[in-house]
């Protein structure tokens, strides 16, 4: 309950900095706002394993998010119209991996975030 009311304050409310909340699955999550041009998460930590992203864009053209780390990519979201919401869930290793928007142009003009992986 306490992880649905935290995750309806941060979509709703554009809390950006929120505590950490438990995934349905028993794995982590990360909440990602996008917007131009900037993509924030609600925590730049997160421990190993099965992590879902919820991810919001509150920009008003069109995003996704790729997470690549060295390289590789570990998810893509598909495309995100304004004022929609995409969940991904992966498997991630320790590491630093980036987020970004993969439409041409955007990652160059701001919408970029580390997440360190311990
Ligand atoms: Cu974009």
């Amino acid at each position: 309950m306490r992880g649905l009311v935290t995750l309806a304050a941060a979509l709703c409310l554009f809390v950006l900095v929120s505590p950490a909340w438990s995934g349905a699955s028993g794995g982590s999550a990360v909440g990602v706002s996008e917007r131009e041009w900037s993509v924030t998460l609600s925590r730049l930590r997160v421990q190993h394993g099965t992590i879902t992203f919820s991810i919001h864009n509150f920009g008003q053209d069109d995003h996704n998010i790729k997470i690549r780390k060295h390289g590789s990519q570990y998810g893509f979201s598909g495309r995100i119209r304004s004022g929609a919401t995409a969940t991904i869930t992966v498997n991630l290793k320790p590491g630093v991996y980036s987020l970004f928007c993969g439409i041409p142009g955007h990652r160059a003009l701001g919408m970029n975030a580390k997440l360190t992986v311990t």
